[in-house]
């Protein structure tokens, strides 16, 4: 198996989700610039990481990569303990984070400055962290008495992970998200959280 990722970014996920497996695989960085290379374009035609190269055959899409490795090695746990019921639960969380908190960073990233007034892009930003502060306020409420998401680790987790380092670089107010910060304490001791962060800064 081979990741295609940028170092941070919500690709960083999927390189956890490896380690936390623990089978071989190979990373491929991808630089912002590379991204929108054709070279890359060929790999995933959106731009974007994750990637996942599997015997020949690319996956796209963070959520749908997830669910595969998790499919893909039920040994782990990684999504759920095999019931339905389990299985949606991770999904419902996963799907919260990838596609409710993850596009509310938009406005931080960037995605407003078409709109070329620096007040009204202001304005999408604290818009934008009210949001996300809600969105935690939630996560943090889920997390509480839990040192996982769903009760056991799964592929949510390390996605929750990413989430949570960009609204502490992005100034979102974690503050008084207690279930949140012990959480994300508990992540960057862990062996695996670790390593991927090793190899991501290392390039
Ligand atoms: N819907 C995609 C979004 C992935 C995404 O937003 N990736 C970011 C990095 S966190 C990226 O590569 N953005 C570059 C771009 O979309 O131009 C997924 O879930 O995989």
């Amino acid at each position: 198996m081979k990741l295609y990722y940028t170092p941070g970014a919500c690709s960083l996920a999927d390189h956890i989700v490896l380690e936390w497996i623990g089978k071989p695989y190979r990373t491929q960085r991808v630089s912002r610039e590379q991204r929108k290379a054709p070279e890359y374009l060929k790999i995933n035609p959106a731009g974007a990481v994750p990637a996942l190269e599997h015997d020949g055959w690319v996956l796209t899409q963070n959520a749908a990569i997830l669910d595969f490795l998790a499919d893909a090695f039920p040994e782990t746990g990684l999504g759920g303990d095999g019931t339905p019921k389990s299985r949606a639960e991770v999904n419902e969380w996963l799907s919260f984070v990838n596609s409710d908190v993850h596009p509310a960073f938009k406005p931080l990233f960037g995605a407003t400055a078409y709109l070329g007034d620096e007040a009204v892009i202001d304005k999408t930003k604290a818009d934008a962290r009210t949001k996300l502060r809600g969105f935690f306020e939630r996560i943090d409420a889920q997390l509480a008495g839990k040192d996982w998401l769903t009760g056991s680790r799964s592929i949510a987790d390390p996605y929750l992970f990413v989430v949570a380092r960009w609204a502490k670089s992005n100034g979102v107010d974690l503050s008084g998200l207690d279930s949140i910060e012990r959480f994300v304490r508990n992540m960057e001791q862990d062996a695996g959280v670790r390593k991927a962060l090793e190899d991501e800064n290392r390039g």
